[in-house]
C-alpha cells in the first residue's frame, strides 16, 4: 500500500485528492494549518485507510522539517508527495500591490513547496523511488492582468517542476506538474480576503472545474505504470481558453 503526503489537505483540491486517495487505498499524511479541519478529515477517512495528520505552516522552515521528521515509522516512507498548498493573495496592479501579499505568495507557493520537497526528497533518493506532483496553474503558463506576483509564483513552480525532474532523473523518482485553470474552491475567498460576493462572481456564468476533477487527474497521474511520467498537464474548464479568455454566457 502506497503512502501519500498531501499539503493543503484542509480544503479544495488537496482535500478532494485526500478523499479520492483514501477510497483508492493510499495511506495518507494530511497537512495544513487548520487543525480542526485536519482532525475532521482524519475521522472521516480513517474508515477507508490509515491517516496521519501533520499540522504546520509551510512558510516555517524549521517546523516543516520537525514535523516531517516526526512521522511514525509506518508513515515515514513517502511514495507520493502532492505539493498543493498555496493561494493567491490579492488581485491588484503591480503599482498598488501589497508587499504582505507578495511575501505570502512567494513564501507559501514557492519557498513552502521547496521546504517540503527538501524534507521529503532524501528518503525518496535513499529508496530510489517516489513520485512528486507539483500543483502549478494556468497562471504559471501565462500572465494575466493584475495577476503579476501570483503568476510569478506559479511560473516559479513550473521552473522548479522542470528543475526537479532534471536533477532527480536517474533516481527512480517521477516528477510532474498538474496545472489547473479556474477551479471552484476557497481559492477566491482567500484571494479576496473573505469578500464572498467577489469570490462567487469569479465562478458565475460558466461551469468551473471542481476540485474532484483535479483529484481525478492527480489520481490518474499517480497510477500510471512506472515507466510513464506525466511531466506537465494543463487542464481548463471547457469555457476557458486561456488565462484571459473565458466564455461567460450568463
Ligand atoms: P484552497 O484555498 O481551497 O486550498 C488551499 C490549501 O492550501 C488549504 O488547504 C490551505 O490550508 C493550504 N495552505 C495555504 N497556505 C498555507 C500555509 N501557509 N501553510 C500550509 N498550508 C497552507 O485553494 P485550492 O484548493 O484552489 O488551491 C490548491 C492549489 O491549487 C494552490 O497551489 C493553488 O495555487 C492551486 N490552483 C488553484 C486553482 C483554482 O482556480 N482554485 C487553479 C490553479 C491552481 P490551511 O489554510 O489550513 O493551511
Ligand atoms: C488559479 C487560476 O486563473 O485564478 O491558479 O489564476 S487563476
Amino acid at each position: 500500500m502506497k503512502t501519500a503526503l498531501i499539503t493543503g489537505a484542509t480544503s479544495g483540491i488537496g482535500k478532494s485528492t485526500a478523499i479520492r486517495f483514501a477510497v483508492e487505498g493510499f495511506n495518507l499524511i494530511l497537512c495544513g494549518r487548520r487543525s480542526d479541519r485536519l482532525e475532521q478529515l482524519k475521522d472521516e477517512l480513517s474508515v477507508e485507510t490509515s491517516v496521519h495528520i501533520l499540522n504546520f505552516d509551510v512558510r516555517k522552515r524549521d517546523e516543516v522539517f520537525e514535523k516531517i521528521a516526526s512521522l511514525p515509522e509506518e508513515f515515514s516512507k513517502i511514495d507520493v508527495l502532492v505539493n498543493n498548498a498555496g493561494n493567491a493573495h490579492g488581485l491588484d496592479p503591480i503599482q498598488n500591490g501589497s508587499m504582505d501579499d507578495w511575501d505570502a505568495m512567494l513564501d507559501i507557493n514557492v519557498k513552502g513547496l521547496l521546504y517540503v520537497s527538501k524534507a521529503i526528497i532524501p528518503g525518496m533518493l535513499e529508496r530510489q523511488s517516489g513520485h512528486i506532483i507539483n500543483i502549478g496553474s494556468t497562471a504559471g503558463k501565462e500572465v494575466y492582468p493584475n495577476g503579476n506576483v501570483y503568476c510569478a509564483s506559479k511560473h516559479a513552480v513550473d521552473a522548479i517542476n522542470q528543475g526537479m525532474r532534471i536533477d532527480l532523473n536517474g533516481n527512480g523518482i517521477r516528477v510532474g506538474a498538474v496545472n489547473p485553470g479556474l477551479t471552484q474552491t476557497e481559492f477566491s475567498d482567500v484571494r479576496f480576503k473573505g469578500d464572498i460576493d467577489k469570490a462567487e462572481k469569479v465562478y458565475q456564468g460558466f461551469k468551473a472545474l471542481q476540485p474532484e476533477d483535479i483529484a481525478d487527474i492527480i489520481h490518474f497521474v499517480v497510477t500510471r505504470p512506472y515507466h510513464v511520467n506525466i511531466a506537465d498537464l494543463t487542464v481548463m474548464p471547457t469555457a476557458q481558453a486561456s488565462s484571459t479568455i473565458l466564455d461567460k454566457k450568463a
